[in-house]
This record gives C-alpha cells, structure tokens and sequence, in this order.
C-alpha cells in the first residue's frame, strides 16, 4: 500500500513516522518549501536499521512520485497561532488544499483522500466539491482527536484508565463541537452517576479549548502529536479494513438531517473509506447541538463563498 502525505510539516512528519513504526505502507512525503521532505525522509530512513521500519519513505515537491497512491493525507497549510481561531486560516488553507487537489487527482484516480488542514469541516467539503471521488473517499479527521481529548480529561478528573472511558464527540471541529455525554460511560456506568453536572461542564468547555490552549503553550505552530495518532488511526483502518467507528467530518446528505455540510458524525472506516455513517438516537440537547454546529459551518461557508 502506498500513502502519500502532502505537507511535511509537523503533523506531516510525525504522522510518516507513525506509519513507518508500525510497518503500515510505503510513504510518499511532500513539500513545497525545496528540499524540505526529501530531508525529513532521508532522516527516517536513517532511523530504519535501528527501529526496523519495513517500508520504504521518499521526499519530494514532485506530485509525479504521488502515482498510484491508495490514501492521500493533507497536511499541508498554515497552523494557527495564538488568538487565532482556525476559521481564520480559511482563505489561504484553501488555496494551499485546492492546488493539492489539482496536482493529486490525475496521478491517483481511486485515492481515498484524508484531511487534516485547518478549518477542518469547510476543507473536508471543500475537498468533497473539488474531487470527484464520491463522499466516502473524503474523511476529515478530528472526531476522534476531539474524543481522545475529552477522554484523557475525563480519565485524569476521575483517576480512571482510558479503556474503561466509552465516549464521542461529534460536530465541528471547533467551539461548537458535542462531545456525547448521553453516549460516556465510566467503567460501563453513565457519566452523570459519577460525577456532578458543575465538573462535567467544566471538563466538556475544556475539551472544546483544548486545542487552543495547546496553541497559547506551544507560542506557535499547533498540536501534532495527538494530531497525527489520530490521523493514524483512519489510515489503519482504512489499510486493514477493520470496519471500525471513527468520528470523522463526513459529506452529510441527510444523515441527523444535516446536509450540505461536512461535519463530525459517527462513520465506519474500512478498506473503500466511509463505509457507513452510523445515525444514532441521541437526546434533543444533544441533536440541536449538533443542528447548531452544522449551523454555525455553513455560515463560515457561506462567508467564504
Ligand atoms: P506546519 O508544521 O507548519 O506544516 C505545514 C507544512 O505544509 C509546511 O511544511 C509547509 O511548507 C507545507 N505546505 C504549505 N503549502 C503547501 C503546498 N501548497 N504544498 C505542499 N506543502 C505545503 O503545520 P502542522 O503540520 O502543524 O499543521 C498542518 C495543518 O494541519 C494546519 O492547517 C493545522 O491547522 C492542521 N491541523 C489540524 C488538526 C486537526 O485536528 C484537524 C490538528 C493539528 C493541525
């Protein structure tokens, strides 16, 4: 199998050697900026004889070397800087993804196409209108970095290990994403029998910021760490067809009764890509809270013409 990822920056790299550790596919690295991922590449191969990496990487600027790729990561574009939220990042990201999306298609026909450019859900549709690969080879990945935040919180509040937290966090990925608590259970019991509403709250309004208070310590550039395991995640179940449940910004054509939008929802990811966007029941509060986070996508795309 072969994954090209384009940008090969922080989460870029990171995520090339996450897939190299785990002997997932032969990577195709690029860049923009000369010499960039030819660098970074040589630097991982230089790892291989210690670590055992199995596949082969490559770095280049040229778009030919992306031939005949099975998935496509772009990870290319501006990360924000504090006080920047990551709608402001739209015009020149979606330029940045736009010519990815020229310069890709007509070397790989049958790509699966994975986003992690900034402002996720308007990319993922972007990405959507741009290809003409249908709705299931376009994933945007967040949902489940959303979930993996909300989680980590949840298990330092409670001093509980991860395994035991059951979660998701669907919507955007931004200030009006939803992280389920209707759908969190602790050591199979619902959240709100451990703990009270204040600190659930608390722990929810933190997950939505998380990202943002990465960005205020880091000074600048954003998470990649998280970023690309998450990214990583996709990638695996895509490549082994594990059929799993990811939250990731899908193309909606009606699901919760959303549509005309990208947006996190629940969706099994396998060999194909999106091989069905679960729709569950959820509690009015919930489902209006969603409505809303479509609501509030839509009007950036309509902003952004
Ligand atoms: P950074 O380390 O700056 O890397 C971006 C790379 O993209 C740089 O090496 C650039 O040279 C390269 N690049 C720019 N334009 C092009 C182009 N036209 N073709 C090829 N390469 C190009 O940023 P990063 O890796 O930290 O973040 C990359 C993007 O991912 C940003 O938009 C972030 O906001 C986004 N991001 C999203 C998440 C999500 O959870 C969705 C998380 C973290 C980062």
């Amino acid at each position: 199998m072969k994954i090209s990822i384009i940008g090969a920056g922080n989460v870029g790299a990171m995520l090339a050697e996450r897939i190299l550790a785990k002997n997932l596919a032969d990577v195709v690295l690029v860049d923009i900026v000369a010499d960039l991922a030819k660098a970074k590449a040589y630097d991982l191969m230089d790892a291989a004889p210690i670590m055992g990496y199995k596949n082969r990487i490559r770095g280049t600027e040229d778009y030919k070397e992306t031939e005949g790729s099975d998935i496509i990561v772009i990870t290319a574009g501006l990360p924000r800087r504090p006080v920047m939220s990551r709608d402001d990042l739209i015009e020149k990201n979606k330029k940045i993804v736009g010519h990815i999306l020229e310069n890709t298609a007509g070397f790989s026909a049958n790509a699966i196409f994975v986003i992690v450019t900034n402002p996720l859900d308007l990319l993922t549709w972007f990405a959507h209108k741009r290809t003409k690969c249908g709705r299931k080879k376009i994933i945007g990945m967040a949902g489940n970095l959303d979930t993996a935040r909300f989680k980590t919180l949840l298990s330092e509040e409670l001093s509980v290990p991860y395994d035991l937290i059951e979660t998701f966090v669907l919507g955007s990925h931004g200030d009006t994403m939803v992280p389920l608590v209707s759908r969190t259970t602790v050591d199979g019991k619902p959240l709100t029998g451990v703990l009270d509403e204040k600190h659930i709250k608390e722990i929810v309004e933190r997950t939505k910021k998380r990202g943002g208070e990465i960005v205020s310590l880091l000074k600048s550039g954003s998470a990649y760490f998280s970023p690309s395991a998450a990214c990583y995640e996709i990638l695996e179940a895509i490549i082994n067809d594990m059929r799993k449940v990811i939250p990731s910004s899908c193309v909606l054509e009606g699901e919760y009764g959303i549509s005309d939008c990208a947006l996190g929802v629940p969706a099994q990811i396998g060999a194909g890509g999106i091989l069905r966007i679960l729709e569950w029941e959820l509690p009015k509060d919930e489902l209006d809270s969603l409505k809303n986070s479509a609501k509030a996508v839509k009007d950036m795309l309509k902003k952004c013409n």
